[in-house]
């Protein structure tokens, strides 16, 4: 079958570019196999992470970013919202522990923190800390100082993401640079909280470009500890809205390519779900997806309910997994 020599499962950072556009080009059924072997040498297949979004601050966001609904340059008739009170975060973060969260990702429109927000969010992160929820911010680019600041109020994760590769990267936004985001991560990962980091796909992107952004977060200093893989939500309005769709057995090859190369990162099957058949999801968990977005909402666009999931890990016999021990209060 395959032509490459590494053992499913090995931990490495120096994969080549062309080890990993081979895996793209290996056949399904070997790339799932390999795939599966990774997974299940790392972890549980049949227990899945779940984490709940909420956007703490919503729109009126001065970047670029052509997906996004939460931009100021586009006109989504997204309403904005000021930086939410800490006691309406709380109450959120505990109506999603009771619903089966694990992990509570709150989300800001913003290019950077101020100093100012940023207290109000190391507040937040304390309180939903003490709910024994693990804790996960995205807020922008951070500073060397704001990553430390955050660590020392606790927080578990922080999500920067990559979006595509550095090639692709200019044509989705100009406003700050792919090398902005890799310091960004780089102070996080120095700061020690998990880096998040993963990408989008359906930009108009080729393959290539999918392969180069794996390659770029299989590539760095550390894996990140959780890669979300998002599917492009064609919001209307955005410069976005009319991609052509991403052949969904392509969806599914990222995530199992996303597996091989970061073994012991949860790979997690982002935004879009809205629009995948059951079927679908089944595959990406077969090719090594084992985290989700849980929850209605994800930032600002639709999730599938929590019945239907509730439903489908039924269906599929998975389990969710139990926070760590490190989260609790
Ligand atoms: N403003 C911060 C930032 O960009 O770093 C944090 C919030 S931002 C909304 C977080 C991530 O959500 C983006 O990096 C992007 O990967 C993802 N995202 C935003 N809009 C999306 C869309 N329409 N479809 C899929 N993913 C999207
Ligand atoms: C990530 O990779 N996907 C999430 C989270 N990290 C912050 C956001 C998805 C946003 C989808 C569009 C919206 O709901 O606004
Ligand atoms: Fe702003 Fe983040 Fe949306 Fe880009 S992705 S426009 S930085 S909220």
């Amino acid at each position: 079958m395959s032509s490459i020599p590494t053992p499913p499962g090995s931990v490495r950072h120096d994969w080549s570019l062309d080890e990993v556009r081979g895996l793209f080009a290996l056949p399904f059924a070997d790339l799932l196999f390999m795939a599966q072997q990774a997974h299940r040498m790392h972890f549980d297949p049949n227990r899945v992470q779940v984490s709940t979004l909420l956007s703490i601050k919503t729109g009126a966001c001065p970047e670029d970013c052509a997906y996004c609904p939460q931009s100021i340059r586009y006109d989504t008739g997204l309403e904005r919202e000021e930086l939410m009170a800490v006691e309406d975060v709380v109450g959120r973060a505990h109506k999603a522990r009771e619903a089966g969260a694990t992990r509570f990702c709150m989300g800001a429109a913003w290019r950077s923190p101020k100093d100012r927000d940023l207290r109000v969010v190391t507040e937040m992160v304390r309180r939903v800390r003490e709910l024994g929820l693990e804790t996960c911010a995205t807020l922008g680019m951070l500073t060397p100082a704001q990553a430390a600041t955050l660590k020392e109020a606790g927080l578990d994760y922080y999500n920067h993401n990559i979006d595509t590769s550095e090639g692709h990267y200019g044509e989705i936004i100009t406003t700050r640079s792919f090398q902005d985001r890799l310091d960004t991560l780089e102070a996080v990962r120095n700061a020690g909280i998990n880096v998040c980091c993963g990408g989008i796909l359906g930009m108009g992107e080729q393959e290539a470009d999918r392969a180069a952004m794996l390659h770029t977060l299989a590539t760095l200093p550390e894996h990140p500890g959780s890669v979300p893989i998002n599917q492009l939500v064609k919001v209307p309005g955005t410069p976005l809205e009319d991609s052509a769709p991403l052949e969904p057995l392509e969806f599914v090859r990222c995530i199992a390519v996303a597996r091989i190369l970061m073994p012991r990162a949860h790979v997690r099957l982002s935004a879009g779900r809205t629009e995948m058949s059951d079927e679908m999801q089944a595959l990406c968990f077969l090719a090594g997806a084992n985290s989700i977005f849980y929850g209605e909402k994800l930032l600002t666009t639709g999730n599938p309910d929590v019945e239907r999931d509730l439903a489908l890990f039924g269906r599929l016999g998975i389990a969710a997994e139990d926070p760590p021990v490190h989260a609790s209060a």
